[in-house]
């Protein structure tokens, strides 16, 4: 019989799992309980664990394909484990981390990629002592809201993603910056998707999109100003506040999510995350659009870069 116990934390997602030691491997009766909460209440937390490197990477391992971050800066990775990227505000090798400000605009991890992350697995290593929540944010509920007329507006619409929308990205190392915009030129992807295991569809938007395709500027960005304001209205979201010690687990496929920078930056703040690989490409390059699409999204994408 398996000890889980599962509570809820919020309406929209979130919920709490206690009874299981992350430490130890997982027995199937528990594995099916933890994915079916999952798919259930997107956001996952495991209060009180303390993981090697080792253990979070064998418990992340049951849940999908370890990603082996070949999107992100090398320096960026745990120097012996390149499965854990390391988001810290500590100085790493003498300069600051390419990590130090990292989700601090909502997003879905790696949508600027033409595969988006299917979940990751976040570990509470140090943190200040106040601030530095992370939200998370219900995107079947967003798209689900939506009135008929905005519905029908998006069904078959499509958004460029670009990693140099990442906030605070220009504050970086340049060379870490230049590395990141390399390994991931613009990559666009429908607006509305279907996670591959519920089939339920939700709304992929968020704050790294830079514009529709097919449409003006001035169309694609108050659109784009709508639909995040609702994607992001507090009745979709969760909000955590770390504890030491704290695994959370979250479905990719349906949220978004950011991290709040609201707390003293002389306090470190370390999180472990193993991230798993998206079991399918929803996108493609912008450099393979046809026509006059690709004439204004290669023309955007050239003012910035
Ligand atoms: O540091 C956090 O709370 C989350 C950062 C983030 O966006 C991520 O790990 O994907
Ligand atoms: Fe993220």
């Amino acid at each position: 019989m398996s000890a889980i116990n599962i509570t809820p934390l919020g309406f929209a997602a979130g919920a709490q799992v206690t009874g299981v030691d992350l430490r130890k491997p997982l027995s199937n009766e528990d594995h099916s309980r933890i994915h079916e909460a999952w798919l259930e209440h997107i956001v996952l937390v495991f209060p009180e664990q303390d993981l090697t490197p080792e253990q979070q990477i064998e418990f992340s391992r049951r849940f999908g394909v370890l990603d082996a971050h070949e999107s992100q800066a090398p320096s960026t990775l745990h120097p012996d484990h390149r499965e854990i990227l390391v988001l810290t505000n500590k100085m790493v090798g003498g300069k600051k981390s390419g990590t130090y400000n990292s989700g601090r605009n909502w997003h879905t991890d790696l949508s600027y990629t033409s595969r988006p992350a299917k979940g990751a697995v976040l570990h509470c290593k140090e943190k200040p002592p106040v601030g530095g929540d992370t939200m998370w944010s219900n995107l079947y509920l967003a798209l689900e809201t939506l009135t008929p007329p905005i519905r029908g507006l998006i069904e078959n619409l499509e958004a460029l993603h670009d990693v140099s929308m990442i906030r605070g990205i220009e504050q970086r190392d340049p060379a870490d910056v230049a590395e990141m915009k390399r390994r991931n030129p613009p990559v666009i992807h429908p607006v509305v998707r279907t996670h591959p295991e519920t089939g339920r569809k939700s709304l992929l938007v968020n704050q790294r999109i830079r514009r529709f395709l097919g449409m003006s500027d001035e169309e694609s960005q108050s659109l784009l100003a709508m639909l995040n304001a609702h994607a992001t209205s507090p009745e979709f979201v969760y909000r955590h506040r770390w504890s030491l010690g704290d695994v959370v687990m979250w479905d990719n496929r349906c949220s978004c999510h950011v991290a709040l920078g609201d707390f003293d930056q002389t306090k470190p703040r370390v999180m472990f995350r193993c991230s798993l690989e998206g079991e399918i490409e929803t996108g493609r390059f912008a450099d393979n659009a046809a026509g006059a699409d690709r004439e204004s999204m290669l023309q955007a994408v050239a003012a910035v870069s």
